[in-house]
């Protein structure tokens, strides 16, 4: 029988058997019950069991389980094999681990870069308590005299900015703790900074010719001038390549006439360099052909043509200026053009990546604040004779809040680390922190009024402009309904490509079989062999082990998935967001056994607390896996898409609510 087992892949072709492989997990619970028993005593020799047992371990897509140990603060863990991309969360969609980026916990600050950032943190915050207010900022729909004074003596327009260009020549590390601190205090200052140096030099920082940086980093550093990035138009939103400004090469080559309108640009009214992405029409001189890709260009409000629209009235971050930006046949000299013709969608793309770790940090220092004030209210606050606090259902807001702060600051500092040491693909991860970080502040925020009750829903008491501050940061930088169905087709793109390389026989046949091996385990529930054994520590293997079969159960859906429904599956929009939530709680799961790992290993005071927020935190989001891909490959779920599809159908149709008025009138 075990021989036959083996020999299937042979007889039925690979597709074949991976088509098997995927009826048989489709089966009925009492069939896979009965493919269980092939590894077990009853079908699978003792010797053979060992065999497989054995081969498994060997196979390439096991990690190596260095053995840990216990901190002195050196070496506590070894490096893993070196996996063909080092991003996790791409990695997870063919069910493999590879989490050499986030064990252990990463830290990319040199000695001196953390004295520092040390030395800036406490200066930035005290600055933030005297001298700033958030609430006169919000009421005068700018920054005060004395706060633009005060950030721009402290050099907060050029964080990252080379020193040699007037900048403090700043790490990601180091950026992040920083824009901690205006989270914490004042998100609409946090949201000028940040559009002028998250996105709004940032393409100068990459993409920026020496002579561009020369020209314009000094300035733009200095506060003397604002940057915006300008992307978004009235009919391009979501959909950014579809952009119509254009900017046609002038016939001697040395200017681009630029035309179009922007919307909703942060700083668009205040800025005087703009990173504007335009279309470049082209014409292939051998074919006629005309094509007119995207090309990102720097643009001086000070050519001409440049003209913005009255401030935006808004939700939330009153204090920053959102603005129409129109440009009227602006010409832009042909150096301005930035990161080279036509390669404007990745230069924006790269620029969006590259930004969003801040706003990870940033509003972990907003949950931070507000969860403080939660707590002071809950533990002074009594009623019925006793504190909030040992109130069970206050007991669970502020554990649910801490755990959510842990995590977001988790991936935060995983992320710039990352960043700072040059990981090669951090796009996912990058995503997956925006979203991560945006709900996570939404909710803690809401939780945080619920807290203080009626006190809360005061404006006195600061806590209801942080939470009309929030709501945008769901929408904008890449709406989190978008960058979930980005994080899910940029996987499951990758899975396919390893799935056909499989079909297409690319593996040898032993690695062949061991693959075939490793999915049939899958598919009937057995744990393949993946372990954080060695990286975690031994106080964690438990939640380790959570994570591991949470990742098996996610290649094995995501698998299923595009054996359902082929190259169609983009299209499945109900799939892709329970895929991304599940990508999404398996990273989350991932960068806080590493943040805890690492407490528990340096024995550090609050080691046990962060040891219960991973452990409890673990424990539901695997359960939330479950449920989500299970959802996403079952009858069930479709059944409920279905339905959903109805109901929204039925919506769109009447043009409205379709249900009569319970009074029927
Ligand atoms: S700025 C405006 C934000 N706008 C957006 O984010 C637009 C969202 N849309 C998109 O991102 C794209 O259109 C999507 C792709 C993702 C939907 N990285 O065929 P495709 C490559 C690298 O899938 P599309 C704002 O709000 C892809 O691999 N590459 O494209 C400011 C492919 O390459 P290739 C990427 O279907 C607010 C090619 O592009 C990425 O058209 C102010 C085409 O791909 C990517 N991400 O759409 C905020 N995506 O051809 C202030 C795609 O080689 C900041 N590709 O295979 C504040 C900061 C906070 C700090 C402080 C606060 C206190």
């Amino acid at each position: 029988m075990s021989h036959c087992l083996w020999s299937l892949p042979h007889w039925l072709g690979q597709k074949g058997f991976l088509w098997l492989l995927h009826v048989v997990g489709s089966a009925p619970p009492a069939a896979k019950r009965m493919l269980r028993l092939i590894q077990s005593r009853v079908m699978l020799p003792g010797w053979r069991r060992e065999c497989w047992t054995k081969s498994l371990a060997k196979a390439d897509f096991r990690l190596p389980t260095p053995s840990y140990v216990p901190a002195d603060g050196s070496t506590k863990y070894s490096a893993p094999s070196e996996p063909a991309t080092p991003s996790f969360v791409t990695n997870i969609f063919c069910g493999h681990l590879s989490a050499e980026n986030i064990f252990p916990f990463p830290s990319a600050l040199s000695q001196e870069q953390e004295q520092s950032l040390k030395a800036m943190v406490g200066p930035l915050a005290r600055f933030f308590e005297e001298v700033n207010d958030a609430a006169a900022n919000e009421e005068l729909g700018s920054i005060e005299e004395d706060t633009l004074a005060g950030l721009k003596k402290m050099g907060c327009f050029g964080l990252q900015v080379p020193e040699q260009l007037g900048g403090l020549g700043l790490s990601n590390t180091q950026y992040a703790r920083l824009v901690e601190v205006l989270g914490t205090h004042d998100l609409g200052v946090g949201i000028i900074l940040g559009a002028h140096q998250s996105i709004g030099l940032k393409g100068l920082l990459l993409f920026g010719t020496q002579s561009q940086k020369e020209k314009y980093l000094p300035r733009l550093a200095r506060g003397e001038n604002y940057a915006a990035y300008c992307l978004t138009e009235a009919s391009s939103g979501s959909n950014a390549a579809s952009l119509q400004t254009v900017a046609e090469c002038s016939p001697c080559g040395s200017f681009y006439t630029l035309s179009g309108s922007k919307m909703w640009i942060s700083n668009g009214g205040t800025a005087d360099i703009f990173t504007v992405f335009a279309r470049t029409p082209i014409k292939d001189v051998t074919t006629g052909e005309v094509k007119d890709p995207i090309s990102a260009f720097v643009v001086e409000r000070g050519f001409g043509g440049v003209s913005s629209g009255p401030p935006e009235k808004k939700m939330g971050i009153r204090c920053s200026n959102t603005a129409e930006v129109h440009f009227d046949g602006v010409k832009v000299p042909a150096e301005n053009l930035l990161g080279g013709l036509g390669q404007g969608f990745k230069v924006a793309m790269d620029i969006l990546n590259n930004g969003r770790f801040g706003m990870a940090s940033a509003l972990a220092g907003t949950m931070r604040g507000v969860l403080g004030k939660a707590v002071q209210h809950a533990a002074n606050r009594k009623q019925f004779g006793s504190s909030l606090a040992s109130f069970g259902a206050i007991q669970e807001k502020l554990a649910r809040m801490a755990m959510l702060l842990y995590v977001t600051e988790a991936m935060a500092y995983v992320l710039s680390a990352n960043l700072d040491s040059k990981v090669a693909n951090y796009k996912l991860e990058a995503a997956i922190s925006k979203i991560f970080a945006s709900e996570a502040a939404w909710s803690v925020t809401d939780e945080v009024i619920q807290v203080l009750g009626a006190m809360g829903y005061m404006k006195d008491t600061g806590v209801e402009r942080v939470l009309r501050d929030l709501r945008v940061f769901r929408i904008f930088e890449g709406t989190n309904d978008i960058l979930r169905l980005y994080v899910a087709l940029t996987g499951i793109e990758h899975a396919e490509k390893e799935l056909q390389g499989l079909q297409k026989l690319r593996l040898g046949p032993e690695a062949l079989c061991k693959e075939v091996g490793r999915r049939a385990m899958r598919k009937v529930g057995i744990p393949t062999g993946l372990t954080l054994q060695g990286m975690v520590h031994p106080e964690l293997e438990e939640s380790a082990a959570l994570v591991t079969k949470a990742i098996d159960l996610f290649g094995e859906a995501i698998e299923t998935l595009l054996l359902t429904h082929g190259s169609a599956v983009a299209d499945k929009q109900f799939h892709l967001k329970r895929v991304a939530d599940s990508a999404i709680d398996i990273y989350a799961m991932t960068v806080t056994l590493s943040r805890a790992s690492r407490t528990l290993s340096l024995g550090q005071p609050t080691a046990q607390h962060e040891k219960l927020l991973c452990q409890t935190w673990c424990r539901e989001a695997s359960q939330r896996v479950r449920t989500s891909l299970r959802e996403a490959t079952s009858s069930k779920g479709e059944e409920s898409f279905a339905s959903m599809k109805l109901i929204s159908d039925a919506l769109v149709k009447n043009g409205g609510a379709v249900a009569a008025h319970p009074l029927g009138f």
